[in-house]
């Protein structure tokens, strides 16, 4: 499939095997939030792994950075029509951190400082698709862009990956969050342009 688009430019000079339909290629790093930009101190900063059982798991700062680390490069799409190729992140993959998660859960919420919550299917969590990152193009993450640390869940609508992640839980309903209740697409599948609900 690519070995046939490679070289192909689109309207605007863009590659329509890296950008999907409806969306534009930008260079900048567009700050998109529904709230203030909540200041979360390492010191004091948890990620939790909440099974539908209540079962929990917890890392402090340290421990966290003490895992095994990825540098995803990947591309993002935000819904509101921008998007960015390849953004060079660093941190840890969801498979390290649900590694030893017993569950049947089939749903995930991730939630965030500040109140903000997004929903997706656990499989969509999984096989490489999502990390837990801490650095942006070499740089510890700005606050505005989620620092200390967000998910990032590149094959979905930017709005799933949350900025200030303080952890997921695992459901057995899927549970719609923030912008999902607002009328979003419940998955947001960027190259199917499920930006809002009916899509
Ligand atoms: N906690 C939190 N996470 C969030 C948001 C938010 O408002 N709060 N906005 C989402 C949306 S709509 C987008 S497009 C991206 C924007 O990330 P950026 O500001 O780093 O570009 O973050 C997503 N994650
Ligand atoms: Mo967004």
């Amino acid at each position: 499939m690519n070995v046939v688009t490679r070289g192909f430019r689109g309207r605007g000079g863009q590659d329509p095997a890296r950008v999907p339909p409806g969306q534009y290629e930008t260079h900048d790093f567009p700050v998109l939030s529904a709230g203030p930009t909540p200041r979360v101190d390492t010191g004091e900063w948890t990620f939790s792994v909440e099974a539908e059982t209540g079962r929990t798991r917890v890392w402090t700062w340290e421990e966290f950075r003490a895992l095994p680390q990825e540098r995803p490069r990947v591309d993002i799409h935000c819904v509101t029509r921008w998007s960015k190729l390849d953004t060079d992140w660093e941190g840890v993959s969801l498979d390290v951190l649900l590694e030893d998660v017993e569950t049947t859960a089939e749903y995930a919420l991730a939630s965030s400082y500040g109140g903000y919550t997004t929903n997706l299917p656990l499989q969509d969590l999984t096989d490489g698709q999502a990390w837990i990152v801490h650095t942006f193009d070499g740089e510890p993450l700005a606050p505005e862009h989620g620092g200390p640390a967000r998910l990032i869940v590149p094959h979905l609508y930017f709005w799933k990956s949350a900025k200030w992640v303080r952890g997921i839980s695992l459901l057995h309903q899927d549970e719609p969050g923030f912008w999902e209740q607002a009328g979003y697409h419940d998955y947001g599948d960027p190259w199917r342009e499920q930006r809002y609900r009916g899509d």
